[in-house]
């Protein structure tokens, strides 16, 4: 199995990942980019809302390859299909769910933290989370702020990334990732008495979990599913042994690509009822599953569950490739195939997204970095309504107008 993998990850060399995060879809730019960014001349278009394209200097950290070219459209964009949620913080990675007939978003909270850019992302220093709700879609947004706090937790050394929440017998569970105190990133639970917190912290991480980007999926019959993983700064691909191991260990292309984990929640919700089992995605037109140099439909981060008319629907980001991509299973754990894309690059490198019904209506929470005009660890949570086709399959959105 071993000599099937790969420690250094083909062109990986060629410059530091986190560090162009905000080249997609610009970096500022105002041309989609769907691949590589390219070598910028240093002064590109920003699209502003509601605006014409306007030229500005590109902020200095991204500038080795902040301008997007996506090789197929390759056309401006003028226009953001939605606004911001909130304003006043810089906000990313918005779980959405409906609590007690009121919506909540549990968001990453961006802040500019002054480290600097590298390939691990450092520069994604969060130190905190916020809570938002709203009564219903496009209605006032509160920012019921800090829920908690790193300095509230234990175990955490750094960088709060990507939550999740879920609630269960009235109370509610916050999963966050964070860097330990030895820089491994691992998955926490913190426990309130209402959607907003504030959140307590448990001491430890949950046995048994690590890399980032936790997701929270109950199912019509009670049991609730954790979902995880991201590769790359999320480090997934230490933990291909099962335990973490301080190298990155890659699959050759031809091998099958890295998979976010699932495992069933114990009923205290803050345990894991089993060892966490691999995500299989399958290709839709041979069932093979998906390999390693299929980076435009394999999984990076940012898993979400949902389920519509008794199918399972688990969402996901495809990282360098920036789509979200969906797949289809008959069961929570998968197997899932592949069926096509949900939402295009956004402005900004990261794309992570989340789905809920709302009074009988579907919608996509995600994130660009409009607000920033494109530094790609400063961005903000918006909302877009969602579309089945009959067959089940999802209309893909697009989040700018051109
Ligand atoms: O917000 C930090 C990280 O960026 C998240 O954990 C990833 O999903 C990406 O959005």
């Amino acid at each position: 199995m071993r000599d099937k993998w790969t420690s250094v990850k083909p062109g990986m060399g060629l410059g530091p990942r986190f560090a162009r995060r905000g080249a997609q879809r610009g970096g500022g730019a105002a041309i989609l980019s769907a691949r590589r960014p390219l070598s910028s001349p240093g002064r590109v278009a920003v699209p502003l809302a509601l605006a014409a394209l306007v030229v500005v200097p590109l902020p200095g950290s991204f500038s080795d390859g902040a301008i997007g070219m996506d090789r197929q459209r390759s056309q401006p964009v003028s226009k953001f299909l939605n606004e911001p949620l909130i304003t006043g913080i810089y906000t990313a990675d918005p779980s959405a769910h409906v609590f007690n007939r009121r919506i909540f978003v549990y968001p990453s909270h961006d802040i500019d933290a002054g480290v600097k850019p590298d390939d691990l992302g450092s520069h994604f220093a969060m130190r905190d989370y916020h809570v938002l709700s709203m009564d219903r879609i496009g209605g006032k947004v509160t920012d019921h702020g800090i829920a908690l706090d790193i300095k509230d937790v234990a175990w955490a050394g750094r960088q709060m990334w990507a939550p999740d929440a879920a609630e269960k017998g009235g109370r509610y569970y916050l999963y966050f990732p964070a860097k330990d105190k030895s820089d491994v990133f691992r998955i926490g639970v913190a426990v309130a008495g209402a959607p907003q917190g504030p959140f307590k912290a448990q001491p430890a991480p949950i046995d048994g979990t690590y890399s980032i980007d936790p997701c929270v999926f109950r199912d019509s019959d009670g049991r609730s599913y954790i979902y995880f993983g991201g590769i790359w700064g999320g480090q997934l691909q230490r933990w291909s042994t099962g335990s973490y191991v301080a190298k990155d260990v890659y699959p050759a292309d031809d091998q099958p690509a890295i998979r976010a984990r699932v495992a069933r929640l114990g009923d205290d919700m803050m345990s894991l009822a089993e060892s966490a089992r691999e995500v299989v995605l399958l290709d839709e037109g041979g069932g093979k599953p998906l390999l390693a140099r299929d980076n435009g439909r394999r999984f990076f981060e940012a898993s979400w569950l949902h389920k519509y008319n008794g199918t399972y629907y688990f969402s996901y980001s495809t990282g360098d490739t920036h789509f979200i991509m969906y797949a289809t299973g008959k069961s929570p754990y998968g197997p899932f195939t592949v069926r096509g894309r949900i939402l295009e690059p956004v402005l900004g490198w990261t794309n992570h997204h989340s789905i809920v019904e709302v009074q009988g209506r579907w919608y996509l929470f995600y994130h660009d970095a409009q607000l920033s005009k494109g530094q790609t660890h400063l961005r903000n949570v918006k909302v877009t309504e969602l579309k089945y086709r009959p067959d089940g399959s999802i209309e893909t959105v697009d989040a700018y107008r051109e």
